[in-house]
């Protein structure tokens, strides 16, 4: 079979996680409108027939700033280490600046075959597609420009093949029914992580973590889960909670519902807010974030 680690790099919100959820056709990775939503490597597993292509999906890479932002990019910098090929994303209605050319420079001086995908082609006219792909057919060593829309799909079966057509032949390295390396644990704080940022204005998002502290399969087939949104400051944590608590049941609502979906069981989630000041700050903490927190 043909088999292999893909590396999906790209700017922060270019919408490299929805393309792997969109290959994968599970929900792998958080998906939120601000930049910087994706933390950690997260692989996701596409499966077919005569086939297994591993993606990983790795933070928007930039600058950092703090702890966390450095274990981001440290996190990037072990998921395009020994890989098959590489997926670098744009968004088709950005432009192509020096970040974007260090890394599309660096990964063809590897001599690994690497895929400039050109994303969000539904929401720009046909026009400035051409005019993306026209920009960037002088650069040589690039397997293919492919432009796709992440979100409704188009192009995403076409990037699919070109993939498994660089793989090597090889084993599984997966089980063939699992899509992603992550426990269910994990996905659980990024599901609640997720509606906190949709939920959330723009600036307490990025200062929360979730650290999921009980999962348990009851007898009756009902899964109880405790987990602890953390925040930074303390006047952060009465804007979560919300008027009367109805930020908090509004983010454990949309969480619970998904995490019914994930686990096909009815859900019992118990949402704590806890204050640890400067947590991004902390890099002990960064290696666990996500995870468990249990020294809070
Ligand atoms: N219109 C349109 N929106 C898209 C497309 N792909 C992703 N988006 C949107 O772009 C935003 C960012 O998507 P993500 O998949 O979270 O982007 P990302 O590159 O993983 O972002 P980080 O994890 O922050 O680096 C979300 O609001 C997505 O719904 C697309 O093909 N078309
Ligand atoms: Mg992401």
């Amino acid at each position: 079979m043909k088999s292999g680690f893909v590396s999906v790099v790209g700017k922060p919100n270019v919408g490299k996680s929805t393309l792997i959820n969109t290959l994968v056709g599970e929900k792998v990775s958080i998906v939120s409108w601000k930049p910087q939503t994706t933390r950690d490597k997260i692989l996701g597993i596409v499966n077919g027939e005569g086939y297994q292509v591993v993606l990983a999906d790795c933070p928007g890479v930039h600058t950092p700033k703090n702890a966390l932002s450095e274990y981001m990019m440290k996190s990037v910098g072990s998921a395009v280490e020994g890989v098959d090929a590489y997926i670098y994303v744009i968004a088709c209605s950005k432009k192509i600046d020096d970040v974007d050319m260090q890394y599309i420079n660096k990964f063809i001086s590897s001599g690994i075959p690497l895929f400039i995908v050109i994303n969000k082609c539904d929401e720009v006219k046909p026009e400035a597609i051409g005019q993306k792909i026209d920009s960037l057919k002088d650069l040589k060593g690039v397997k293919a420009i492919i432009p796709v829309s992440a979100l409704t799909g188009k192009n995403c079966d076409l990037l699919l093949k070109e993939l498994v057509n660089v793989l090597p032949e090889g084993v599984a390295y997966y089980d063939t029914d699992s899509y992603t390396d992550k426990t269910v644990r994990f996905m659980v704080g990024e599901i609640v992580r997720e509606k906190a940022l949709r939920l959330l204005g723009d600036e307490i998002p990025y200062g929360i973590c979730v650290a999921v502290n009980r999962y348990e399969e009851r007898d009756d087939g009902l899964v109880s889960i405790d987990a602890d949104i953390v925040c930074e400051k303390q006047a952060h944590k009465s804007i979560v909670i919300g008027k009367g608590g109805a930020m908090i049941k509004k983010i454990s609502t949309m969480a619970r519902q998904d995490i019914e979906k994930l686990v096909n069981a009815k859900v019992y989630l118990n949402l704590f807010v806890k204050v640890k000041e400067n947590w991004r700050d902390s890099a002990s903490l960064v290696g666990l974030m996500g995870y468990n927190i249990k020294d809070l």
